[in-house]
């Protein structure tokens, strides 16, 4: 049984689907909602993380860095950068009450966290105001102990307390009950490296050579002769207008204003030289990677693309620490408002050149795989792209809010 969310406002496992969309409970004005913060063992203290803060974002680094997600085999453990964390943390309209740590009363030693972030979801034809919930994290010597349903009911407060009573959150694990699922898959580009780490293996019919040459990659993006360039500010409008029509093709999608936009997809671009050559030269600290094609008879954006750097930790290598990991995060593109709802055609085609393209800008930033779900229209490229089965799932959630499962590639994203 799941003694903490059976009492959850979220759909029961084995529940029949619901007749309407919409929430569990109903919402609270602010003053019926709890006041004080949940009580915690008396070692334990709450603290907002103020990640403006360098030393504080630090703290949240190492704490992720030494506790959070490793994969089943404990090989790899995913190792967030500091950039990528305020990125993520701060888009626009934040709340600090909402970045929420625990730290050992006597010590100050941050123990255990919990983040939740504004973000507005469709969910087939409903509009839902929520938070996203990420970075659930307790310490490895506090596991077990019930500590993870305090920080969630009182990340649920802060929620409460700003007037939002659903979120979003995605998981490997599975918990009442899943609204989506996707499953990963991983393009290798580096295949000496990953070979060396046992993140792949070459196949008893296969040389690594050959292995090789089936994953190498053009030497520049091939749509660079058709307008391919980095996305700047000026685009953001146009930007945000194809994101907002490509996305209806899905079930459950973000739904983004231009300053959604501009914060997704260039505020985590780092410092340093920009221009035609910048698919070559990747700036210190950058998080997120945003490229568009612009026609350039009209000068319209007819299409973008973008992933973003989440390292891991190797944890058991003797020649490599770290696994540099790009996930393929938003694409669109106008051919899709062409062709019908499967991607076949020109959509299939152009789909593919814009992930090569990408493949190869994360080459030349070094990157050693690139990782996708099966979500999105990613289905319709992954295997002529090479991108190969992985054994992790990522469960996605509604809290509060009921609506049938949707089918697999439905759903939009991870959240990063
Ligand atoms: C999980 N990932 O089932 P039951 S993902 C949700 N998400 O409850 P204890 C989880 N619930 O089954 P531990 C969960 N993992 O008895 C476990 N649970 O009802 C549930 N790992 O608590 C679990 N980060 O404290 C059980 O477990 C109860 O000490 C057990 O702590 C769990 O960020 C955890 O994977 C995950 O740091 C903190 O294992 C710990 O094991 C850990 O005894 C490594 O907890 C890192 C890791 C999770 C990444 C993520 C999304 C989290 C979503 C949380 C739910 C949000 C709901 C919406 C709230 C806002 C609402 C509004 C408005
Ligand atoms: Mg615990």
């Amino acid at each position: 049984g799941h003694k903490f969310w059976s009492t959850q406002p979220v759909p029961q496992l084995g529940e029949a689907p619901p007749e309407a969309d919409g929430a569990i409970e109903p919402s609270k004005p602010r003053e019926e909602v709890r006041q004080d913060p949940y009580p915690l063992p008396k070692e334990f203290t709450w603290s907002f993380l103020d990640i403006n803060q360098p030393a504080e974002l630090r703290e949240l680094y190492e704490l992720l860095s030494a506790n959070y997600v490793e994969d089943d085999d404990e090989t790899f453990r995913f190792q967030y950068s500091a950039e990528f964390l305020s990125w993520a943390l701060k888009p626009p309209g934040y709340f600090k009450e909402w970045h929420v740590g625990v730290r050992v009363t006597s010590s100050r030693k941050l123990v255990a966290f919990i983040s939740a972030v504004p973000v507005r979801v469709r969910v087939r034809d409903s509009l839902v105001t929520a938070s996203e919930v990420n970075y659930l994290c307790v310490h490895k010597k506090l596991r077990s102990k019930r500590l993870a349903p305090v920080l969630i009911k009182e990340v649920t407060r802060q929620c409460n307390l700003q007037g939002v009573f659903q979120a979003l959150y995605t998981a490997g694990v599975v918990i009442p009950t899943p609204v989506a699922s996707a499953r990963y898959y991983h393009r290798c580009i580096n295949i000496p490296k990953l070979v060396d780490v046992s993140f792949t293996s070459v196949p008893p019919t296969m040389t690594q050579a050959r292995m090789i040459r089936l994953h190498k990659l053009p030497d520049k993006p091939r749509l660079l002769e058709h307008g391919l360039r980095e996305m700047e500010e000026r685009d953001v409008p146009q930007v945000t207008n194809l994101f907002e029509r490509y996305m209806k093709r899905f079930g459950m999608a973000p739904v983004y204003d231009e300053a959604d936009i501009a914060h997704q997809f260039l505020s985590g671009r780092g410092e340093g030289p920009r221009g035609p050559d910048s698919w070559k030269t990747p700036r210190e600290g950058q998080v997120v990677w945003t490229y568009v094609v612009e026609n350039p008879k009209t000068n319209k954006i007819t299409d973008y693309v973008s992933f973003y750097s989440l390292p891991s930790t190797i944890m058991r290598s003797p020649r490599h620490n770290l696994l540099n990991a790009a996930y393929l995060f938003y694409y669109g593109t106008e051919l899709a408002f062409e062709d019908g709802a499967e991607p076949s055609g020109r959509l299939k085609k152009r789909l593919e050149e814009l992930i090569v393209d990408a493949l190869v800008i994360a080459e030349h930033a070094k990157f050693d795989v690139m990782n996708a779900l099966t979500l999105m229209d990613n289905v319709s490229f992954l295997q002529d792209l090479r991108f190969g089965q992985g054994d992790g799932v990522l469960n996605f959630y509604l809290y509060n809010w009921r609506t049938a499962p949707l089918a697999g590639m439905q759903a939009t994203r991870e959240s990063p």
